[in-house]
């Protein structure tokens, strides 16, 4: 998962610089193409468009061989310190969801719109049963 972190922050960092150079007409306008989320068993795979303060657009399919979701949190600490239930997922009713939606039969795809309207540190996750302790979220920090 460090690998997904690392390139998610990569791609802020990268997005940040762009911002702060002021390219006209460009890099202040969000991407028009969505983000592709593949959700496999057990992590999920953002495409490279960056995800950024705003409206997103995401096309979330199910890669793996197995029913997945993907919903979203706001999240202000490490992920080790998140709230679990006594089975180990996520108390999602102590948490602030920014995205819901349905659960993906594998081959299965969802398109949606996710409004993340701050700066800071979104998790995207799959929370059925033991997938997030399965590892199966990714964190997204926008700047
Ligand atoms: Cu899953």
């Amino acid at each position: 998962m460090l690998q997904f972190r690392n390139r998610s922050a990569v791609i802020a960092v990268i997005f940040g610089a762009l911002g702060a150079v002021g390219l006209p007409g460009c890099a202040a306008d969000p991407p028009d193409g969505p983000t592709i989320a593949n959700l496999v068993d057990f992590h999920i795979d953002l495409s490279s468009t960056p995800v950024h303060v705003g409206s997103n657009k995401f096309v979330i399919r199910d890669e793996g061989g197995v029913e997945h979701e993907l919903i979203g949190f706001k999240i202000d600490g490490p992920v080790a310190d998140l709230p679990l239930t006594a089975d180990g997922n996520l108390d999602e009713e102590q948490m602030t969801n920014v995205t819901d939606g349905p659960n993906l039969a594998p081959g299965a795809e969802d398109a949606r719109t996710i409004e993340l309207t701050t700066a800071g540190t979104y998790l995207l996750v799959c929370n059925l049963p033991g997938h997030f302790k399965h590892g199966m979220y990714t964190v997204v920090t926008l700047p």
